[in-house]
């Protein structure tokens, strides 16, 4: 008889731990490791906020790491986020290729990763869950359509080209929806192109060079960013030219320094592309975890700001 009570009394306790592991579980919060690729413009730092913020009010646990730029930087984040068992992985890529062997990881871990802002190039899509962002190439289809219906001109437009960081999917797209719109009208040429690495610093840098090379012949600035045609905003002037005037500028992103500058006569028009992507994404987690299916592609709606919009607009901008 004493030998039966025993047993039982084990398997209930066994029955009390299990079920309260269970509970545990189910009340656990969602721990997210997220890679973030650096505080390399505005659009970024806005897109880090937004992240932090949305993981705080959602109750998710956020390890967030930054990469200042560099791949090798994400891989070790990702490796490190596989290492801590968190329950999903989510990262802005620096670049397009370079992923495929720490995504086998991490499904060899069975943790889910979604990419937000910037995608992949892999052969096998199962390797994330989905892709939420902008579609880069309409964003540059975009700057394009404002700068011909700005100019409506057939004479000769001489355009310099400030493209994003080399290889990464904005730059690579942006360019790519520009230079579609721009094959049917041969009066608009592209005359040089360089990468400012999405930063002001690189920005100013390189439109330095452009200037010293063209000088006047220079009619349009197309900046991947606003943070690149911010800086190159400061070299024209330097260089003696009126920019927004002397040279037509037109960008990408519509961060805060866009619209000062299209609200000091300075730059002319600029494509959104939103970095608020913090509540989607924390969203896409609780789904996930919930068992829920994500969709693979996920886009964020964007607008366009020319400068005689600026003023009015820019009270409203969260960003
Ligand atoms: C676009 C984002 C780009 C921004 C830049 O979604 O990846 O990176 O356009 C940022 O400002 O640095």
């Amino acid at each position: 008889m004493k030998k039966s009570l025993q047993v039982f009394a084990g398997v209930c306790a066994l029955i009390t731990l299990v079920s309260l592991n269970a509970f545990a579980q189910s009340n656990k919060k969602i721990v997210l490791g997220f890679s973030q690729i650096g505080a390399e413009s505005e659009w970024r730092t806005a897109n880090t906020e937004s992240i932090k913020a949305a993981a705080a009010a959602a109750g998710i646990e956020l390890k967030f790491a930054d990469a200042q730029q560099k791949q090798e930087n994400q891989i070790k984040a990702i490796r490190s986020f596989i290492a801590q068992k968190v329950d999903v992985i989510a990262f802005s890529p620096v670049v397009e290729t370079g992923w495929e062997t720490v995504l086998q990881e991490a499904k060899r871990a069975k943790i889910p990763v979604i990419l937000t802002d910037r995608a992949v190039n892999v052969k096998d899509d199962s390797l994330y869950v989905s892709f939420m962002g902008s579609d880069f190439v309409e964003e540059g289809r975009r700057a394009a359509v404002w700068l011909m219906g700005y100019l409506h001109t057939d004479k000769p437009v001489n355009i310099v080209e400030l493209q994003g960081t080399v290889g990464s999917a904005p730059a690579i797209d942006r360019k790519r929806g520009f230079e579609e719109m721009l094959k049917p009208f041969p009066n608009y040429k592209i005359i040089r192109s360089q990468t400012g690495d999405f930063t002001r610093a690189k920005g100013k840098e390189v439109m330095e060079a452009f200037l010293k090379a063209e000088g006047k012949n220079i009619n349009v600035l197309f900046a991947h960013n606003d943070d690149m045609a911010i800086g190159a905003i400061q070299a024209i002037e330097e260089f003696g030219l009126k920019p927004g005037k002397d040279i037509i500028i037109v960008s990408i992103d519509a961060v805060k320094g866009a619209f000062e500058a299209m609200i000091a006569g300075k730059l002319n028009c600029t494509v959104e592309c939103s970095p608020l992507l913090g509540e989607q994404l924390m969203a896409a987690v609780k789904d996930l975890m919930a068992g829920k299916t994500l969709p693979k592609r996920i886009v964020t709606n964007e607008g366009v700001y020319p400068a005689e919009f600026a003023a009015q607009v820019f009270p409203s901008r969260k960003y």
